[in-house]
Formats: structure tokens, sequence, C-alpha cells
């Protein structure tokens, strides 16, 4: 009996790096940032594009509701859009030259050194940016998609500032898609000395805040492209993939860029060919598709009672991706925003392909991580809108059982 609790214990603990940890931009402050620094993001580490193919390719993986700017699951804090309340993504944090060459940094948890690359990139188009500064407005996965693809094509390169050391990762070979150096990379995962991305500074434990097991810096300097066209709200996104996880961090800082572009910068900014069709209007209209019903995803909103204690969190896993595929740690959490002792309901919108089918449950996880399910059997549901309602937006309404 004991050599099999200390297997169980020995297995555990070989797992807990895998799932903690983690890293988000500092400098200019993200978004991110500044939800940890207003209280309402906890574990400002821990906005995760999970699971994804993070490596060797640096960009195949779509960034569904992750975004260019982040979704914290773990807290449901949608990094994309503006927040009023919490004071990230309406004002700048920064103002630059077109250009200049900045001081940029990010921090990674001791806990979870993930090891990869990253890198930092500005979008030249300027109408989809701008999706991602109106409050009001939750970008839509393709809509985030599209910026992704704009900030693939604006990569800040290592190499465009002098005197930048421009290395390949030790832990990516030639013939692999990771084999450039436009992107930065942090330190051999198993290098003898300064390791994985904390082996970038070789700072002390501490130089920066994270949550978990503390952070270390890891600081670059970036040039602002000089034809870059001027702004006065745009974003620098920052992207980290992981060597050792399926793992991809993304976070977004709010800037300023003055000077830039021919004779002023108001030249280049509509002549981007990237633009996608769906960005012409920044007002939402989730529930006026009618006819033709043609749908290309559901915004299903499941709604949970069930009266929870302080440190209690209610999570949904199930059969498909976006629910973590029966795993836990992956699974998305619910949002309490809208619970009250009258009304104990739980909350979680998620966007949905017409026809998925699904088996779920909700979990009830306490602070110490320990879960709670539901009694049997799963439930299961199905994504209309393929069919006459062509609804574009539903409500799943359930009680604890
Ligand atoms: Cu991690």
């Amino acid at each position: 009996m004991k050599s099999m609790s200390g297997t169980i214990a020995l297995l555990v603990a070989g797992v807990v790096p895998l799932v903690a940890g983690h890293g988000y931009l500092t400098i200019p402050s993200s978004r991110t940032r500044l939800g940890y620094e207003a209280g309402v993001d906890t574990c400002p580490e821990c906005t995760i594009l999970e699971p994804v193919a993070s490596w060797p390719d640096l960009d195949s993986a779509a960034v569904s509701r992750s975004g260019i700017c982040g979704y914290n699951a773990r807290v449901s804090v949608d990094y994309n859009q503006p927040s009023s309340t919490y004071g990230w993504g309406e004002d700048t944090v920064a103002s630059y030259n077109a250009g200049d060459t900045i001081d940029v940094q990010w921090c990674v948890d001791h806990n979870g050194d993930h090891g990869g690359m990253f890198t930092y990139r500005l979008c030249s188009n300027q109408t989809l940016v701008d999706l991602f500064l109106d409050p009001t407005y939750l970008p839509s996965d393709d809509e985030k998609q599209a910026a992704e693809d704009c900030f693939e094509a604006g990569v800040l390169a290592c190499t465009d500032v002098d005197g930048n050391e421009c290395d390949y990762s030790a832990d990516c070979t030639e013939d692999e898609p990771c084999w450039r150096n436009d992107w930065f990379t942090c330190n051999g995962f198993e290098a003898a000395t300064n390791p994985k991305c904390q082996g970038v500074d070789n700072a002390a434990l501490g130089s920066c805040l994270t949550t978990i097991a503390g952070g270390y810096t890891v600081s670059k300097q970036v040039k602002i492209p000089a034809d870059f066209a001027s702004s006065g709200h745009t974003l620098l996104s920052w992207k980290w993939n992981s060597f050792q996880t399926g793992q991809i961090y993304l976070s977004c800082a709010d800037i300023a860029i003055v000077g830039g572009g021919d004779g002023g910068g108001s030249t280049s900014t509509s002549t981007s060919t990237a633009v996608p069709t769906t960005t012409s209007t920044a007002v939402p209209t989730t529930t006026s598709t009618t006819t033709p019903c043609s749908l290309s995803s559901v915004a299903v909103t499941f709604t949970e009672q069930v009266t929870t204690t302080y440190g209690q969190t209610i999570k949904l896993v199930g059969s498909i991706s976006e629910l973590g595929n029966w795993d836990v740690d992956s699974a998305p959490a619910l949002s309490a925003a809208q619970y009250t002792t009258a009304n104990p309901v739980w909350t979680y919108t998620v966007n949905l392909a017409p026809g998925t089918t699904f088996e779920y449950k909700f979990i009830n996880v306490a602070s110490s991580g320990t879960a709670s399910w539901e009694s049997d059997p799963n439930r299961s549901y199905t994504v209309a809108g393929t069919d006459s309602s062509c609804e574009s937006a539903v409500i799943v309404g359930s009680t604890w059982r």
C-alpha cells in the first residue's frame, strides 16, 4: 500500500510542471498585467491557449477565443475586449516614435518555464486593430484569427535591431519551421547553463511578478518600423510558443506610435490587402442573422444553477476540445459575474460550429484543486444553426445534480 501511494505521488509530481507556471507581457504594461494589478486576474501568467500544437510550427495553431490579447480561462477574463471597469484597453500605456528601438519584457514563472520561442508584433491594418479597442464589443473568433494573421505578418524581427544576437533555438532543427531567427528564442531547454526562458536574462527569482512560484524577467529590444503609420492607439502583441507543452501565451499592450509613415502616416493605413470581409463594422450583431441560414458558429451560453462557497470554481468539461476533451485542467471556467444569493448562477459562452454534438458535465473545483463531478449520466448537446430557426445565440440552462 505504501509503495502504491508513493508511486502516485511521483506521478502527480511529474505532471504538475506541465500544467502550472507560464508567463505574460509586462513591459509595456499588457492588458493582462493591468488586470492583475486591478485585482480581477489572480494568475496573469495563466492566460493560455491550450491544448494546441505550439511546436515546431509557430503559427499553425488557430488562436480561437484566446485571440491576440489572450483569454484567461482560470478567471474567465477576455483581454480582447477593453474593460472600463478594470482599466485596460481604453487608454494607451506607452507612446513610441516610428523607427525607435524600444525595451520590451515579459515574465516567466519559475514553475512553468516551458522554453521555446517568442515574438513581438504589430498589425498595420488599423481597421482590424480597432475591433479590439471598443469596450462594448468582443471580437468574434474569426475576427480574432484575422487579427492574428495580420500580426503574424508584422513580426518585429530580432534581426532588425543593430547589435542584437539573433540565435536559432537549440530545440529546433534546420528542417523544422521553428528554424527562424526573426523570432527570439529562449535558451536550450536542457542547456547546461542558464537553460530555458529564464536563462535569457538570468535574472533573480522575483525580478518580476507571477502568482505561482515567482517570476524571472525576459528582456529584449525591438524596433518600431520607420514606415509604420502613426496611430493614436494600436496594439503591441506578444506571443510565446512553448517548447515543452502544447501551449501558446498571448498578451497585448495598448500603445501609440507617432511620427511614422510617409509624410504623416495617413497613407499606409488602407493599403493592406489582408482586410477580412467581416471587419467593416464594430457593431455586434449577435442575433440578427435570419436568412439564409449559413452560420459559421453559434454562441452557446451555458448557465448552471449551483450554490458555491468562496474559493470554489465551476468548470465545464466535455468531449470536445473547446471543453477540454474531458481534461479538468483544460476545461473552461464559468463566470460568477451574475451570481447572487437569490440567483446562484454561473455562466459560460462558447462559439461552436453548427451540428457539433458532445457530452459534458459541470464540475466544482475547490481552491485546493480537488474537483467534484456532477452525477451520471453525462449531459449531451447538439448545436443547431443548420435548421430553419437559424439562431446565432442560444442559452442552455441547467441545475447542478
Ligand atoms: Cu505552463
